[in-house]
């Protein structure tokens, strides 16, 4: 899978996808948003992937939509995040495998929002997170409005969202937006160290641990425990169940199949 403005290369069960249009902070044309949705896609169908690291090129993660190729107008604008934005949100918690954001510089605008709603969150100490929408009259899309509220509860996502203030990744740490922290250089390494690890966990199980959380997020209890009952007879189906049964037993070591 090749393309000019992004990065796609699979290691040891791992995809690595790079945002790759450095010279404008990976900010989304309408090219590098088609190829991203075909890149995840890819993700989904293909069973040697077993975990997805989105990352970007140069020293920004990705500055949201290309000012440049902005749209306006009710249906333009409509239709863009429908077809544009809303797909990649879908896509990424449709995904039944791990997807790792790796914020290697600033996150802004539709950029932040794709990263706050993969299912982990890793950045480089001098990343930055802002919900710069309101610095251009608009309001957060790409799920923001949708996860920001639910992560760090709907009073700070006010002002996050109304202030369009620079968020360290420290800060965003402490917050809970992010898993943890690297020192600058050493991101891709840490990036690929916990990628290549999960992409050797019980994949098959991981991913309805996804599907039980993303019903978790609009259910009520009585609905949600039915949800873990029948997912969980799902997993007590799978090879890597037996495996990490079998495995205790034994006190060895586990091999997992991700199926
Ligand atoms: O239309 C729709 O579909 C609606 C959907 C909207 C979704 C959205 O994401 S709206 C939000 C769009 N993004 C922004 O408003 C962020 C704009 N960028 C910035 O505010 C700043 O660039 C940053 C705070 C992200 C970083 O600042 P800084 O000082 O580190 O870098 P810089 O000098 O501003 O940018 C470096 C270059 O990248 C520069 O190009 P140049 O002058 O060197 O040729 C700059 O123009 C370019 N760049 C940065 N962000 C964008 C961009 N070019 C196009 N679009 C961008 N979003």
């Amino acid at each position: 899978m090749k393309f000019d403005d992004l990065g796609f290369e699979i290691q040891d069960g791992v995809a690595i996808i790079t945002l790759n249009r450095p010279d404008k902070l990976n900010s989304f044309n309408n090219s590098m948003g088609s190829n991203l949705q075909t890149a995840l896609d890819h993700c989904m169908e293909n069973a040697e992937i077993r975990c997805v690291l989105l990352t970007g090129s140069g020293r920004g993660f990705c500055a949201g939509q290309d000012l440049e190729e902005a749209v306006s107008g009710v249906s333009e604008i409509e239709e863009h995040v429908e077809n544009k934005y809303n797909p990649l949100v879908r896509k990424i918690r449709a995904i039944e495998k791990p997807v790792i954001a790796a914020v290697n510089g600033v996150a802004a605008g539709a950029g932040a929002n794709l990263a706050y709603c993969c299912d982990i969150v890793l950045a480089t100490e001098s990343a930055k997170f802002i919900q710069s929408f309101v610095n251009i009259g608009l309001i957060p899309d790409t799920g923001g409005t949708f996860f920001l509220p639910r992560l760090v509860g709907i009073h700070r996502a006010s002002v996050m969202m109304m202030l369009g203030e620079k968020v360290s990744a420290e800060e965003a740490k402490d917050l809970g937006l992010v898993y943890k922290v690297f020192p600058d250089g050493e991101l891709m390494n840490g990036a690929l160290e916990l990628a290549k690890r999960m992409a050797q966990m019980p994949t098959r199980g991981i991913g309805l641990t996804k599907k039980a959380l993303n019903y978790s997020l609009q259910n009520t209890l009585n609905e949600q425990l039915a949800v873990e009952r029948d997912l969980q007879g799902m997993a007590g189906l799978t090879s890597d169940n037996a495996e990490g049964i079998n495995a205790f037993l034994e006190k060895r070591k586990p091999v997992f199949k991700g199926e």
